[in-house]
C-alpha cells in the first residue's frame, strides 16, 4: 500500500507543468512481491542451523521438486540467475556459430551468445505480439545457423509451434527464453516444457523472485544431466571434472525465499490480474493509449503493464509521457527500447540492422511499461491514469515543457 498519495491530477497541476509531485516516494516497475515473512525468517534459522549455505542443499532440492510438479516439467535445476542459466543450456546444447533472437529483448539473451563466442542474429517480431516472427527466422538460417532462441515476452508465448517445426525440419536446437513467464500455459500446457529446454528469471523484479535466481527446464534426460554438470564447474563427483563448467548454483537463502514465496504465487498473480483489470478500464478511454492484451483463456501472470503510445493521437510521444510520469515520481519504463542491436557490441557489429528489424523499432519506439505488483494499489492507478488523461489534454503545453526538461532514466 503506499500513502504517498496526494490528490489527482484532474484537480491539481502536473508536476511537469511545476506542481507538487502526485507521489511523495516513487513507483517503481519492479517492485519486488514479498510472501509470508515469517515463514521464511524460520526457513532461515534451519539453514543457520543445518550450516549448509550452498551447493545443491536440501532448501535447493525441495524448492527445485516443487517447481518441477507446479510446472509439470521432468527436470528442473535451479540456478543462480536467468543470465548464467542461458550460458548454460547454450553450452549444454552445443550451440556454435549463429543462433537466431529477437531484438527486442532484455540484453541478457543477446549477451548470454555473445559471451560464449556465439553469434546472435536479430529477427524481426510481430507487432501485435512482440514476440519473435517465424517467417522472419526461416529468411535468417544460413549453414552457420544452430539454433533459435525465442523469448515469451512479457510471459505471452511466443509462437512455439512454428518454431518448433522450423527447428525440427531445419535440424536446429530451440530453446526458449521464459524469463517473464513463469507460471504462464501456451495451448493449456505450462511453459517449462517446450523445445529442448526453457529458463525462468526469479529475479527481484519478477512476478516470482528468489532475490537473484532462475531455472532450467527440460523434459530431456541427456540435455538435463549436461546442465547439473555444467552448473557445479563440471563436477562428476569429488575430483573428478569430466567437462568445462562453471558455478550457476542456487544458494540456500534464495531457494528458501523461492519456497516462501511460491505459497504466495496465486496470491502476487492475483494482485498482477486485478491491477492489469483496473488499467484496461482507465486505459480504455484514453485516446491515443491501448493496454496490451493478455490471452485469457491462458493462465498468465500479468507481471508487465505495458501501454502502446500512439502520438499521432496523444499529441505526445512516448518519452515525453515517460517524463511527465517521472515527475509525478511513477518510475516507468520503456522496456526494450532500443533494441539490443542498438547497443553495444551489436550496434558495432551490425551498423545496418535497423534496416531488417522495423517492426521492432516501431515497437521499441511506442512502449511503455508501468507499475504493477503487489504494492500498487487501485488508487495508485487511478491516478497514474489521470495523470496520462490531463498530459494528454494538454499536450501542447506539455510538449513545450518536456522539450526543454532535463535528461530523464538515469540508473538509480
Ligand atoms: N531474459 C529476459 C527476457 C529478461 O527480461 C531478463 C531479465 C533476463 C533474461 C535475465 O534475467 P536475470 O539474469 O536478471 O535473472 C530488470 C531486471 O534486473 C532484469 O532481471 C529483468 N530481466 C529486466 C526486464 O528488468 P533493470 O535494469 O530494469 O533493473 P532495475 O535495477 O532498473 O530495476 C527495475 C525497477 O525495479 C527499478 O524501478 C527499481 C525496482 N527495484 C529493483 C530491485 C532490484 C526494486 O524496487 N527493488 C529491487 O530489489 O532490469
Amino acid at each position: 500500500m503506499t500513502d504517498t498519495l496526494i490528490g489527482s491530477a484532474s484537480q491539481r497541476k502536473l508536476a511537469i507543468l511545476g506542481g507538487e509531485p502526485a507521489f511523495k516516494s516513487a513507483l517503481h516497475v519492479g517492485r519486488p512481491n514479498i510472501g509470508d515473512r515469517q515463514q521464511f525468517m524460520e526457513y532461515a534459522n534451519r539453514i543457520f542451523d543445518n550450516r549448509w549455505l550452498t551447493n545443491c542443499g536440501p532448501f535447493a532440492s525441495q524448492f527445485e521438486q516443487e517447481l518441477s510438479e507446479f510446472l509439470g516439467v521432468k527436470h528442473c535445476m535451479a540456478i543462480c540467475n536467468a543470465t548464467i542459466a542461458l550460458e548454460i543450456v547454450i553450452r549444454a546444447l552445443g550451440l556454435t556459430g549463429e543462433v537466431i533472437v529477437p531484438s527486442f529483448t532484455f540484453i541478457a539473451t543477446a549477451h548470454s551468445l555473445q559471451w560464449l563466442g556465439v553469434t546472435p542474429v536479430f529477427c524481426d517480431i510481430d507487432p501485435q505480439t512482440h514476440n519473435l516472427d517465424p517467417e522472419g527466422v526461416e529468411q535468417l538460417i544460413t549453414p552457420r545457423t544452430t539454433g533459435i532462441i525465442g523469448v515469451h515476452v512479457w510471459g505471452r508465448p511466443c509462437a512455439v509451434d512454428a518454431l518448433q517445426q522450423i527447428a525440427r525440419a531445419r535440424n536446429l536446437k530451440l530453446m526458449f527464453d521464459a524469463a517473464h513467464a513463469f507460471g504462464c500455459t501456451h495451448a493449456g500446457k505450462m511453459i517449462g516444457g517446450f523445445g529442448d529446454a526453457e529458463v525462468f528469471s526469479f529475479h527481484a523484479t519478477k512476478c516470482f523472485n528468489t532475490c537473484e535466481g532462475g531455472a532450467i527446464t527440460t523434459d530431456d534426460d541427456a540435455v538435463a544431466a549436461r546442465v547439473r554438470l555444467m552448473r557445479n564447474f563440471g563436477f562428476a563427483g569429488y575430483d573428478d571434472v569430466t567437462c568445462v563448467g562453471t558455478n550457476g548454483k542456487m544458494s540456500e537463502v534464495s531457494a528458501a525465499m523461492g519456497l516462501t514465496n511460491l505459497q504466495s504465487l496465486d496470491e502476487f498473480i492475483c494482485a498482477n490480474y486485478r491491477n492489469y483489470r483496473k488499467y484496461q478500464q482507465e486505459i480504455g478511454d484514453i485516446p491515443g493509449l491501448s493496454l496490451i492484451h493478455y490471452d485469457e483463456s491462458e493462465r498468465g501472470n500479468y507481471q508487465y503493464m505495458v501501454v502502446e503510445v500512439d502520438p499521432q493521437i496523444t499529441g505526445l510521444h512516448r518519452d515525453g509521457l515517460i517524463k511527465v510520469l517521472h515527475a509525478e515520481n511513477v518510475l516507468a519504463r520503456r522496456y526494450f527500447w532500443p533494441g539490443c542491436h542498438r547497443m553495444e557490441p551489436y550496434r558495432s557489429h551490425f551498423p545496418n540492422a535497423s534496416l531488417t528489424l522495423p517492426r521492432t523499432e516501431e515497437v521499441a519506439e511506442r512502449i511503455m511499461v508501468l507499475p504493477t505488483g503487489s504494492s500498487i494499489t487501485e488508487q495508485d492507478i487511478e491516478t497514474i491514469c489521470d495523470i496520462l488523461r490531463a498530459a494528454i489534454a494538454n499536450a501542447s503545453e506539455v510538449h513545450q515543457r518536456v522539450a526543454g526538461h532535463g535528461s530523464f532514466l538515469k540508473p538509480l
